[in-house]
């Protein structure tokens, strides 16, 4: 028997309750094979209201599967956004909270923080990269809320591109000192290196994938704002961030950054 096709209040509560309760779901598409994607940002941006309403404000925007290699291991060919909120920020130092999540993956990503808002449509590359004021390296730790992080588009917008946490070098450059695009990084756990790639590896140019956020969000009528960070997606595929684990992403000119799972 299939499960009946829930509303759209129902999917944004079921995947409130998951993230909350440490309890994955099955993906909403295998029900309702029909969801679609306007209606999945809809779902999305009901629980980040839930999240703001709480006392966590939104703090960014991560972008997600905008390299090959996350495409290729998720088996969803295209690229979304999500929205950070304050309590998906990790100090410098401070553990991943793995009991607080349901099966986490670490990723190493390039960051950017803005100086200026970015309203599309018709952001270029070149637009994207006069807004920034600085580039960071970054570790992001995602934690789908479907079972064995098995998910379609549409249901992994609706899950905030199973956004958790993530970690920020205090560390930074400006735009001018740093090639972004030929900048190499390695993925290291508990001291070996699993993964390596450069920022190529986000849709040719990390800058290419900042222009895609905000040009993403004006389909919906919402921009980046200065101030506002911005995560450009994994660089190479995820890995299993499991308790005692230390990741690593180290960069070549944007230094090293870890974090400690507990
Ligand atoms: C979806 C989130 C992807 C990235 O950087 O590609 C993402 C997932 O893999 O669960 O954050
Ligand atoms: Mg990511």
């Amino acid at each position: 028997m299939t499960a009946a096709a829930l509303s759209e209040t129902e999917i944004a509560s079921a995947l409130a309750d998951a993230e909350s309760r440490r309890a994955d779901v099955v993906r909403f598409t295998l029900a309702d094979p029909d969801l679609d994607l306007a209606a999945a940002y809809r779902v999305q941006a009901r629980n980040i209201a839930r999240r703001t309403d709480g006392g966590h404000p939104r703090v960014g925007v991560k972008l997600g599967l905008t390299s090959r290699a996350k495409q290729q291991q998720m088996g969803v060919a295209a690229p979304l956004t999500g929205i950070l909120t304050a309590d998906m920020t990790l100090g410098a130092g401070a553990p991943v909270p793995t009991a607080e999540l349901i099966h986490a993956r670490v990723e190493p990503e390039i960051a950017f923080v803005l100086a200026a808002d970015l309203v599309g449509p018709g952001i270029t590359a070149d637009d994207a990269r006069a807004a920034v004021a600085s580039v960071h390296a970054a570790l992001e730790i995602i934690d789908s809320r479907y079972r064995d992080f098995d998910f379609r588009l549409p249901d992994v917008v609706a899950d905030n591109a199973s956004s958790a946490r993530y970690v920020l070098s205090s560390a930074a450059l400006a735009p001018h000192e740093i090639d972004v695009t030929s900048e190499p990084v390695a993925l290291v756990i508990d001291g070996e290196t699993v993964a390596t790639a450069t920022g190529a590896a986000t849709m040719g140019d990390p800058y290419v994938a900042l222009a895609l956020a905000a040009n993403d969000l004006a389909t919906r009528g919402d921009r980046l704002r200065a101030g506002e960070v911005v995560l450009s997606g994994a660089l190479t595929d995820a890995r299993p961030l499991l308790a005692g684990t230390v990741a690593e992403a180290r960069f070549a000119t944007l230094g090293t950054i870890s974090v400690t799972a507990e």
